[in-house]
C-alpha cells in the first residue's frame, strides 16, 4: 500500500485535527448512521430546503418522507417540515412522475425510469426552486431518497442535481438460512431475527431495521428461512405468523418469500406422494398458494433446494427439476409469484476413486438438458462457481448453458468459506470478477452480469441473490467490517459496473465518515482483503483447503480427500490439482463455450489463479509467474500472512480518527486474523512440504528459529498430546492440563538482553473458558481468559489463537512461565511461544 503509507506518513491530516475523543458509535445502523457531517462541509447545504412534501399517502411514500427527515436531522441537524402539499417556499418534493404532473402539467422525465429507477433533479415548481425525487413507482421514490441521503453523507454537491438511476436487474434478493428454532445455518451474527422456538418472534423491530438497510441498497425481496426447509412453515396455522413478517418488510418495498421442502404435500398435506406429475399435487400447491396470498397479497414466491445434500426432490419419482418447478410456478403465476429453483443439485456420495467423477459437472449436466422447459416465472438460481462458494472458483458454465431459461446468480454474503466474519475478506472484488466474466458466445454482451439480468438472452426475469444470514448481533453479521459485503452485494446488484474500490469508498464514508485517511486506509484494506485471504488459504484454484467435513473454518488440507463430497484437490507425492480437461480428465472443461474451453483445456494457457482447479500439475511445474507450483504455495502463504499482519499496522494508524469503541473492536479482530493467518500458513505449507518432499527455497517452512514448542518446555501437570490432523499444531503436538486445578509450562530465556514481544499460541475452544497467566520471574506480565466462541470443541486449526504480549524487557536466564487453569472440556491447551523483536 505505498500510496496509503505516503498519505499517512507525511502527516497531512495530523492527529491534532481529531484530538478530541470521538463519541462511541453503535454498529447497528451500519451505513445508515446519519452522523452529523463536518461543520465546514455543512456550508454546502446552507440553502437546503426546509420542507419535504410527499405527494401521495402510500406506506412506502410515508417511509420515504420519514427517512429523509431522519437523515437530514442526523446529518445536517435540521428538522425538515413534513408537508402533504406544495408550500409557498422551496421544498424537497417526493412523488411519482404522475403525481408531480398532476401539480405541474408540463413536468416529464428526460429518460425512461423503468419500474424501479428514480430521477433526482431540481426544478422550478410554482415559482420555487425545488429538489425533486421522483420515479414511476413509490418504491423508486424510496430508492431515490436513499440515494439523496447517501450523497449528503458523502458531502456531494446537490446544486445542479440531475441524475437518473435504474437497477441493472429486476430481481435483487437476499436469502436467509434461518431455522425455526432460531439458529441460522452458516450464520455468524447471532440468533435469528425472525424465529425462535418454532415460532415467529413477537418483536419484529430487528426485521424492520433490516428491511430498512436492505431497501437502502435496492434489495426488493427476502426469503426468510433456510433452504434446508422445515415443512412446518407451510402449515395453515403458521401463515398468519408469516404475514406479520411480510408486514414488517412491506413499508420498505420488500416482498418476502419462503424456502420450501418439496415433500411438504406428503409431510404436512396428508397426501401419500409428492410426485410433481400427480394431479393431486397441482391441486395441493394451488390451494396452499391461494391461502398464502389471502394473507400476504404481495408474497414473492418460493425458493427450492431439492435432490441435494439429502433434501427430497423430484428424482424420488424419476421426475426432473422442471417438472417440480413448474407445478409450483403454475400455482404462483396468477398471483405474480416466482420460483427460485436452485441449481445446487449434486450427489454427495461420489466415488472419489473414479477419475471421471466430478461434482463440478453436476449443475450443468442436470440443468442444461432442461433449458427451455421451465415456465417463465421460474428462475434457476445458480451459485457463482460450480462447487460451493470457495475462495476462488471459475464461473459456473451453466450461466452460458441456459439460454431459454431465467437465471439468477447466487452469491454468498455470509463468509462460510471465507473466514466466517472473523477474517476480513471483502467479497465485492471477487464478485466483480465473476460478473465481468464473458462467455464469448456468438453475440454481443455475453458477460455474466448481462446474462443474469436477462439482457443477453432477452429473458423476462433474472437477477442476483445474496445469502446474507444476518442475525441479532449488534453489527448484524458479527464483524462490523463484514457489513461492507452486504452493502457491496446490494450496490453490485443495482449497478454491476461499480468498481470494488468505489463501493469500498462509499461504504467507508457512510460507515466511518469522510476523513480521507480513514477512507483511503480502509478502502484499500477491503479491496485487497479477498486476495489476502486467498493467498494464506487456498491459492492457485486449490479452493479454500478448509475443514470441509466440519466447521468450514480453519485449515483441513486433507478433509476434502477420500470422501464422496467431491471437493477434491488430489494432492499426492508428485503433484496437485483436479484434471478436469476433456482430453484426460473429467471433461468438465467441455461445458464451457469453445473459446473458453480451449483456454482452460491447456495447462499453459489456464490462468495461474485457477490452474489447480483445472489441472493436476507436478509441483515442479513452472507457473506464468516464473515460480514453481510448490514454491508458489509457500510464497503465497507467507505473503498472505504478512499482508494480514500489515492490516493491523495500517489500522493502528487510524487511532483517534475513529471512535475508540469501533477502533478497538476492529483492532482486536484484525490481530486475531493475523494470528490465524499464521496457523493457516503453517498448516498448509507443512502439509505440502511433507507431501512433496520439496523444501522451501527460502528455508521458512518447517524452520522457526524464534519458536519454542510447548512440549519442549518444563511441564508441571501438563501432558503432551498428538494433534489430529498433525499440521494444525506446530510440531504436530500440544500440551493439555488434564489436572483439575492448574498446570505450568516454563523455560529459561537464553538470548541477549533487550525488548521483545512474546506470542503465546494456545487453543480457545468453545466448551470451556480456561485462563492463562504469563510470568517473567515472579512478575505476572499478562493474563487472560480463553473465552472466544470459535467454532471448535477441540484442539486444532479452528481453535488455535495467538496472544501477543508486547514490549517485555527480557534478560538471559529469565524464568518464563505460563500457568494454565482448565475449565470444563477445555484443558488450557498450549501450542508454542515465539519470542521476537517488537513487531507492530
Ligand atoms: C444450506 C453448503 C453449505 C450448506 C448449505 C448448502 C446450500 O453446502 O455448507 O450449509 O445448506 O451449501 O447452499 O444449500
Amino acid at each position: 500500500m505505498p500510496r496509503l503509507r505516503a498519505l499517512l506518513g507525511v502527516g497531512v491530516l495530523s492527529g491534532a485535527v481529531y484530538a478530541c475523543p470521538l463519541a462511541a458509535e453503535s454498529t447497528h445502523d451500519a451505513w445508515l448512521r446519519y452522523a452529523p457531517i463536518e461543520r465546514t462541509a455543512r456550508e454546502k447545504y446552507a440553502s437546503f430546503p426546509a420542507a419535504v412534501v410527499v405527494l401521495g399517502d402510500s406506506p412506502t411514500l410515508g417511509t420515504a418522507q420519514r427517512e429523509l427527515i431522519r437523515g437530514a436531522r442526523g446529518m445536517l441537524e435540521k428538522t425538515l417540515r413534513a408537508k402533504k402539499e406544495l408550500p409557498r417556499e422551496k421544498a424537497i418534493v417526493l412523488g411519482t412522475i404522475v403525481s408531480i404532473q398532476a401539480l405541474v402539467p408540463g413536468f416529464s422525465a428526460r429518460s425512461s425510469l423503468g419500474e424501479e429507477g428514480f430521477w433526482l433533479t431540481t426544478e422550478n415548481l410554482r415559482g420555487f426552486q425545488c429538489l425533486i425525487v421522483t420515479a414511476t413507482t413509490d418504491r423508486g421514490v424510496l430508492y431515490g431518497v436513499f440515494a439523496l441521503l447517501s450523497k449528503i453523507a458523502q458531502i456531494a454537491d446537490l446544486s445542479d442535481l440531475n441524475e437518473v438511476q435504474q437497477p441493472y436487474a429486476p430481481l435483487r434478493w437476499v436469502d436467509q438460512w434461518d431455522n425455526l428454532d432460531g439458529g441460522i445455518e452458516r450464520g455468524y451474527g447471532g440468533r435469528s431475527i425472525f424465529f425462535e422456538d418454532g415460532k415467529v418472534l413477537t418483536d419484529l423491530t430487528p426485521v424492520r431495521e433490516y428491511a430498512r438497510l436492505l431497501a437502502s441498497i435496492g434489495i426488493n425481496g427476502c426469503a426468510i428461512n433456510n433452504v434446508n426447509a422445515d415443512p412446518r412453515l407451510l402449515e395453515e396455522d403458521f401463515l398468519p405468523q408469516l404475514a406479520r413478517v411480510a408486514d414488517a418488510f412491506r413499508e420498505w418495498g420488500i416482498r418476502i418469500a419462503v424456502s420450501i421442502d418439496l415433500s411438504s404435500p406428503k409431510v404436512i398435506g396428508r397426501l401419500d406422494t409428492f410426485d410433481p406429475l400427480d394431479p393431486r399435487l397441482t391441486q395441493w400447491w394451488r390451494k396452499k398458494v391461494d391461502s398464502i396470498y389471502r394473507r400476504i397479497p404481495d408474497f414473492g414466491g418460493f425458493v427450492v433446494k431439492a435432490d441435494s445434500e439429502g433434501r427430497p426432490g423430484p428424482s424420488t419419482y424419476g421426475r426432473t427439476p422442471a417438472d417440480a418447478a413448474n407445478v409450483i410456478a403454475r400455482a404462483l403465476k396468477p398471483h405474480g409469484g416466482v420460483v427460485f429453483y436452485r441449481a445446487f443439485v449434486y450427489d454427495h456420495h461420489l466415488n472419489w476413486q473414479d477419475p471421471k467423477s466430478d461434482r463440478a459437472r453436476a449443475a450443468y449436466d442436470i440443468f442444461h438438458p432442461l433449458d427451455g422447459k421451465f415456465d417463465d416465472n421460474v428462475i434457476i438460481q445458480i451459485k457463482h462457481g460450480p462447487i460451493d462458494f470457495q475462495v476462488r472458483e471459475p464461473v459456473s458454465p451453466l450461466f452460458g448453458g441456459l439460454q431459454h431459461t431465467n437465471v439468477a446468480m447466487e452469491l454468498q454474503i455470509t463468509q462460510e468459506y471465507t473466514g466466517q466474519q472473523r477474517h476480513l475478506c471483502s467479497l465485492p472484488s471477487m464478485w466483480r470478477e465473476v460478473l465481468d466474466f464473458n462467455f464469448q458466445l456468438d453475440r454481443d454482451g455475453a458477460s455474466v452480469k448481462d446474462i443474469v439480468s436477462g439482457k443477453t438472452f432477452h429473458r423476462p426475469m433474472g437477477g442476483f441473490v445474496g445469502v446474507a444470514n444476518v442475525g441479532m448481533d449488534e453489527s448484524w453479521l458479527g464483524h462490523p467490517l463484514a457489513m461492507a459485503n452486504l452493502y457491496g452485494f446490494g450496490r453490485l446488484a443495482w449497478n454491476p459496473d461499480l468498481s470494488p474500490r468505489a463501493i469500498a469508498d462509499e461504504w467507508t464514508r457512510l460507515t466511518f465518515g469522510n476523513d480521507p485517511a480513514v477512507v483511503s486506509t480502509l478502502s484499500e484494506m477491503q479491496v485487497d482483503s479477498w486476495t489476502v485471504y486467498e493467498s494464506y488459504t487456498g491459492p492457485l484454484g486449490l479452493q479454500t483447503l478448509t475443514d470441509i467435513l466440519g466447521s468450514h473454518y480453519g485449515p483441513g488440507v486433507e478433509s476434502s480427500e477420500r470422501n464422496g463430497w467431491g471437493q477434491w484437490h488430489h494432492a499426492d507425492h508428485d503433484g496437485v490439482g483436479m484434471d478436469r480437461t476433456v482430453a484426460t480428465g473429467t471433461g468438465y472443461v467441455g461445458q464451457y463455450p469453445p473459446p473458453i474451453a480451449k483456454l482452460y483445456e491447456s495447462l499453459q494457457c489456464t490462468p495461474d489463479e485457477l490452474l489447480l482447479f483445472f489441472h493436476h500439475a507436478p509441483y515442479t511445474h513452472v507457473l506464468k509467474s516464473g515460480t514453481t507450483v510448490i514454491q508458489h504455495i509457500y510464497d503465497s502463504h507467507y505473503e498472505g500472512a504478512e499482508r494480514a499482519a500489515d492490516n493491523v499496522h495500517h489500522w493502528k494508524l487510524l487511532r483517534g480518527r475513529i471512535d475508540e469503541q469501533r477502533y478497538s473492536d476492529i483492532l482486536a479482530r484484525l490481530q486475531y486474523q493475523a494470528g490465524h493467518a499464521i496457523v493457516w500458513r503453517d498448516a498448509v505449507c507443512n502439509w505440502f512440504f511433507r507431501a512433496s518432499g520439496i523444501p522451501d527455497a527460502h528455508h521458512r517452512v518447517g524452520n522457526y528459529p524464534d519458536r519454542l514448542e510447548a512440549e519442549a518446555m518444563q511441564l508441571q501437570g501438563y501432558s503432551i498430546v498428538n494433534v489430529v490432523p498433525w499440521e494444525n499444531a506446530s510440531g504436530g503436538k500440544a500440551i493439555e492440563c488434564v489436572q483439575p486445578r492448574r498446570c505450568t509450562a516454563s523455560f529459561r530465556f537464553a538470548r541477549n538482553a533487550g525488548w521483545y514481544d512474546i506470542d503465546v499460541v494456545y487453543f480457545d475452544q468453545n466448551n470451556g473458558v480456561s485462563s492463562f497467566q504469563v510470568f517473567v520471574g515472579d512478575q505476572v506480565v499478562d493474563e487472560w481468559m480463553a473465552n472466544d466462541t470459535l467454532p471448535a470443541t477441540k484442539i486444532g486449526g479452528d481453535s488455535s489463537t495467538r496472544r501477543r504480549i508486547r514490549g517485555l524487557a527480557l534478560r538471559p536466564g529469565d524464568d518464563i512461565r505460563i500457568a494454565g487453569i482448565p475449565d470444563r472440556e477445555e484443558h488450557a491447551p498450549l501450542d508454542y511461544v515465539e519470542i521476537h523483536a517488537p513487531l507492530e
